[in-house]
């Protein structure tokens, strides 16, 4: 499954942060991008177990709704100390209102003083074709948790995340710095080489 220079692509995701990293992740490859929000595409439930059952929903959903190809993320933050949690429910975590300190909170109460802080973001990549076909990439980065919350950039969990190789969180790096080594953009790197050719 391959899109060639010009193609149009939604963008199936109404998380803000999402679609800025998809949107710049994209910008080199003369694709042309709409996201799901412009479109008035329906937040699709996500029923599967997994990020890649999830994905995949929201994948063809959107390019079956839109009669276009469509890349969706399904993602999420897990705590070893917590067996993997939130994992592919971390949205649920922030509520309905989306409040994420309300999730980072949570993070830091259940987690107390456990002595493992390992932590690692998932992100697994659909690419859809109105047809029905659709194909998956999963990108992962390891690091650790860390209170309290630090720094404004991205979104999410990003202020309680250390990766590997670094003293700042997720939060305190510029959105290159993050592009360079996150779950998505590893994700994305695989997609690329797979479906999309450079000028
Ligand atoms: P869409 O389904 O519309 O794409 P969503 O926010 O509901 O948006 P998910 O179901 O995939 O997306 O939830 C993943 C959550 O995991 C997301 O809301 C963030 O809180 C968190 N997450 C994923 N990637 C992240 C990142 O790069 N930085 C911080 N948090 C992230």
């Amino acid at each position: 499954m391959r899109l060639a220079r010009g193609s149009r692509l939604v963008v199936a995701t109404h998380n803000p942060g999402k679609l800025a990293e998809m949107t710049a992740l994209l910008a080199p490859y003369g694709i042309e991008t709409l996201s799901a929000g412009a479109l008035g595409l329906p937040e699709p439930e996500e029923t599967a177990e997994d990020f890649e059952g999830n994905a995949r929903l929201k994948a063809c959903a959107a390019a079956r709704g839109a009669g276009l190809p469509a890349l969706a993320d399904d993602s999420g933050f897990c705590v070893a100390a917590l067996g993997g949690a939130p994992g592919v429910v971390s949205a649920r975590w922030a509520g309905p209102g989306r409040d994420f300190s309300v999730a980072m909170a949570r993070v830091e109460r259940e987690m107390g003083n456990a002595a493992d802080r390992r932590a690692w973001f998932i992100s697994v990549l659909c690419l859809a074709l109105p047809d029905g076909r659709a194909t998956c990439f999963t990108g992962r980065v390891d690091g650790a948790v860390s209170f309290p919350p630090r720094g404004t950039h991205g979104f999410g969990y990003d202020p309680i995340f250390v990766p590997e190789g670094d003293r700042r969180t997720f939060g305190e790096m510029r959105p290159e710095e993050k592009e360079a080594i996150s779950h998505r953009s590893r994700a994305f790197r695989a997609f690329a080489a797979a479906c999309l050719s450079l000028p």
